[in-house]
Formats: structure tokens, C-alpha cells, sequence
């Protein structure tokens, strides 16, 4: 009997496991017309994560660390090739050139922390 409350226990919390992610999946945040793209490094993520951007338009983006842990000190945009280190405490902003449509992820130097920009 026990075993099966156990068992029960189990799938429940393997229910609500999957019932956060499904809910919990970030919807994109869209930039605001020529205003820069805010980003608070926060909580072991980067706030929001999933920003949606005009391609073809320069863009600015201002980082706000708010993780003193080391491995939010980069944020690391590989396709452009672009890197900038991020101050605690203090908004840092980075430039980006025009983007061409698709997806352009950021994320620190390990690669934990994530996020995605998608211009169209
Ligand atoms: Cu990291």
C-alpha cells in the first residue's frame, strides 16, 4: 500500500514537473520601437530571454547584472561574433549591427545562462 502512495507520489510530482515547463516556457518579449532591448541578468537567467527584434535596424541592448556569480560576467553573442563583459550592478549597454531574419543566441562565457533573439 505504502509503495503505492510512494508510486502515486511519484507520477504527481512528475506531472507537475512537466506541467511547469510546458507553462513556463518564455514567451517573446518584443523591443520596444527604437528604444533599447532591457536584460536583467537574474536568478541563474537572463530577464526575458526571448526577445523579438526588427531585422535590418541596428539595435542597442542594455544588460543589467544583477548575479554576482562569476559565470554571468560575459554574455557572448557567437554568431555576431560580438562579446562584452558585464558589470555588476551597473547597465552596460551593447551595440548590434543590422541583423538578418533568424535567431541570434546570447548566452555566457559556459553557456548557462540563455537567451535568443529573433529578428524579423
Ligand atoms: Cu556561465
Amino acid at each position: 500500500m505504502s509503495e503505492l502512495i510512494v508510486t502515486v507520489a511519484g507520477l504527481i510530482m512528475v506531472a507537475l514537473i512537466i506541467w511547469w515547463f510546458w507553462f513556463s516556457t518564455p514567451k517573446a518579449a518584443h523591443a520596444e520601437k527604437d528604444a533599447a532591448v532591457e536584460i536583467a541578468v537574474k536568478d541563474g537567467t537572463y530577464q526575458p530571454a526571448v526577445i523579438e527584434v526588427k531585422a535590418g535596424k541596428p539595435l542597442n541592448m542594455n544588460f543589467l547584472r544583477h548575479d554576482a556569480t562569476p559565470c554571468a560576467e560575459q554574455v557572448v553573442f557567437s554568431r555576431l561574433g560580438i562579446s562584452a563583459h558585464l558589470p555588476l550592478g551597473r547597465v552596460q549597454n551593447i551595440h548590434l549591427p543590422a541583423l538578418q531574419p533568424g535567431t541570434y543566441e546570447f548566452t555566457c562565457q559556459m553557456g548557462m545562462y540563455r537567451g535568443r533573439l529573433i529578428a524579423k
